[in-house]
């Protein structure tokens, strides 16, 4: 900004009600806003920069000359060029000057949005301060109510203007008016519509066990369901994956029976202890294992095996929380979650940014009951849709509060979660771009590592992608890769293509389809004149879709919404939305399992360990396979301890 230019004609806030919306035009010059008060507060300006480039800053002139200098400036915003703005600081008593400024020619959309609290000397916030007044001896009354919010926001126009007056035209300008390309708003890839007609296919998947014995080694594979293996002696290395089990919140769990062995008679080595288990590589990198060794010498190696039946003695070692919707979770089982829960529940050293509607509230102000607290920037985390809260699906998938007897588990207990909206243009959204930017910058600010959940198409930008490209060490993306049912993926899904820190996540049936028609597990999910999962180049990996979440309903956007779960055939979570949050959880896990993998090192993790489906290897109808947490978080623990 201009240091020399005259606080002239500041534009009071005229703030008489506890939240204003306040508009006005930016023209050619640097713009203030202006009040003055008595007491400390918080100030927590957000400006929304569109496609253009602007900054705010806070000022005091200190020394009364009517000039800001330099010196004065109290806190700037953050960020550089056309990315959004945010200041987070305490504002002290008297004139506070908030100049919004462009830095270059151009359009501008800009929205500033500002949150104020008044705290009292000792820095309290409170509830009786008076005399607070902005500029022009106006009253702030509204700050002393309790609600204390300020709202300014700043739509249009056209700097080259000499109207400081908003333009109702750019108000409603369209992105043609923008001057850097079409912009599509995001819309969630969720399928909210009954469908029309009722033709599903059934097609074939891996359902048998497979059985491999070479020499003295000997592998058997499970499948997607529950399976039960029977111990053959004779060999000095057993190998046994259960790989998922769709069946496990019914009871059935992948089991390895030793009918013949008592449990005191092997020494058996847990993986989940800090240097326990053994580090094999069975064909897809090295990982993990539970080890049970005879007194002769002979092993048997186990990954996704949830019951050891001895002759004496039964052990289960997956964790099974007390949530009562547990049990209808099979989108866990098949993914092999309560086994990885054994190593890792989710650290504080992991970031898990979810760019979608908002959350939804009810009569009091308050999100669905079974969901952790979360990050917000200002009251963005609301979502305004009508009939449901995609956002609240979303977030109950990842981060819903697990083992605390109500509703149903997330797949991460502990992590941070950051919701911002950017569905919907409304106000206070952000766009792509400005969202991932406020969710890099507070990973960075606690030295955590990032994954953004996007269970949507669209809103892909030149200045998104640079931010994917720019992070591609620390910021993990997980897109949806489209319900359109073609052979191409939907945009930003299609950026897996090009960059090593972006994951594009198809969805497959578990035992049922949507109609409860008998599917094998594992299918991309396709129906005719209804929805498919979207394949192609650049699919990474698949998820599970169709099944219970965390809900947030409402009759319109003008009412509190209702909170439960999707239990039932008609509001189950459908789409490729519900298979995303099922990676970004998993790869949450990765990355609390260690924090020092790149990117792209956990999506290459999550992509060697999947269950492989359809044509042996990598194919474009599943990518990878169906994410497996369990062997994903064996083989980051293996890198961990250094193995290659
Ligand atoms: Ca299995
Ligand atoms: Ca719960
Ligand atoms: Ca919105
Ligand atoms: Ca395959």
């Amino acid at each position: 900004m201009n240091f020399s230019n005259f606080i002239n004609a500041p534009i009071d806030l005229n703030t008489t009600a506890t939240s204003r919306v306040f508009t006005d035009g930016l023209n050619s010059g640097d713009h203030y806003y202006s009040f003055t008060k008595q007491q400390s507060s918080s100030f927590d300006p957000y400006l929304d920069n569109g496609n253009t480039y602007a900054e705010i800053d806070s000022i005091q002139d200190t020394n009364g000359n009517s000039i800001f200098a330099p010196g004065e400036v109290t806190a700037y915003s953050q960020f550089e060029g056309d990315l959004n703005q945010s200041i987070n600081t305490i504002l002290p008593p008297g004139t506070n000057n908030v100049p919004v400024y462009p830095i270059s020619n151009g359009e501008t959309e800009d929205k500033l949005t500002g949150w104020i609290t008044p705290y009292d000397n000792a820095g309290n916030t409170s509830d009786t301060l008076s005399n607070t007044s902005v500029l022009n001896t106006r009253n702030f009354s509204s700050w002393v109510d309790g609600s204390a919010n300020v709202q300014l926001q700043h739509t249009t126009c056209d700097r080259n203007t000499t109207n400081k007056s908003p333009d109702t035209d750019e108000n409603l300008s369209s992105s043609g008016e923008l001057g850097t390309g079409s912009v599509i708003s995001p819309i969630p890839t969720d399928v909210s519509t009954q469908p029309t007609t009722t033709i599903s296919k059934s097609t074939s998947s891996p359902t048998a066990i497979t059985v491999q014995s070479a020499g003295n080694v000997h592998i058997e594979n499970g499948t997607l369901r529950a399976d039960t293996f029977t111990y053959q002696s004779g060999y000095s290395l057993s190998l046994y994956s259960g790989n998922g089990n769709v069946d496990f919140g019914s009871g059935a769990r992948d089991e390895l029976d030793l009918p013949q062995i008592s449990s005191t008679t092997v020494s058996i080595n847990y993986a989940n202890t800090t240097t326990g288990g053994v580090i094999y590589n069975s064909g897809n990198g090295n990982r993990v294992y539970d080890a049970i060794t005879f007194k002769d010498g002979s092993q048997i190696l186990l990954t996704g095996i949830e019951t050891l039946k001895f002759a004496d003695t039964t052990i289960n070692l997956s964790v099974v929380p007390n949530d009562p919707l547990f049990s209808q979770q099979w989108d866990l089982g098949i993914t092999g979650v309560p086994d990885a829960w054994r190593f890792t529940t989710g650290s504080s050293k992991v970031l898990i940014g979810i760019e979608d509607t908002g959350l939804g509230t009810d009569s009091s102000g308050k999100i669905n009951p079974d969901l952790r607290s979360s990050i917000f920037a200002g009251n963005n985390y609301l979502d305004e849709s009508s009939s449901f809260s995609h956002g609240t699906e979303v977030n109950g998938v990842i981060a819903a509060a697990s083992n605390n007897g109500i509703g149903i588990s997330g797949i991460n207990w502990n992590s941070d979660v950051f919701n911002i909206d950017v569905v919907g243009g409304d106000a206070g959204d952000y766009d792509l771009a400005g969202a991932t930017q406020l969710l890099i910058n507070q990973a960075n600010s606690k030295g955590q590592r990032l994954v953004v959940n996007l269970s949507l198409a669209g809103g892909d930008t030149s200045a998104f992608d640079q931010l994917v490209a720019n992070n591609q060490d620390k910021a993990l993306f997980v897109f949806a890769s489209g319900n359109a049912d073609t052979s191409s993926l939907a945009s930003p899904a299609n950026l897996a293509s090009t960059y090593s820190n972006v994951i594009a996540v198809g969805a497959v049936w578990g035992t049922k389809d949507y109609y409860g028609n008998a599917q094998t597990p594992g299918t991309r999910i396709t129906y005719s004149g209804w929805w498919g999962s979207e394949y192609g180049t650049g699919l990474t990996l698949v998820a599970p879709s169709e099944f219970v979440t965390t809900t947030a309903t409402h009759t319109a956007a003008s009412t509190p919404y209702n909170f439960g779960y999707g239990g039932n055939a008609s509001n189950i979570f459908n789409g490729t939305s519900a298979s995303v949050p099922i990676v970004t959880g998993i790869a949450s896990l990765i990355w609390s399992i260690e924090p020092n993998l790149t990117a792209g090192q956990v999506k290459a993790v999550l992509s060697e360990t999947a269950y492989d489906l359809g044509t042996p290897g990598y194919d474009t109808t599943y990518g990878f396979g169906i994410v497996n947490a369990d062997t994903a978080v064996r083989r980051a623990i293996a890198l961990s301890r250094g193995a290659a």
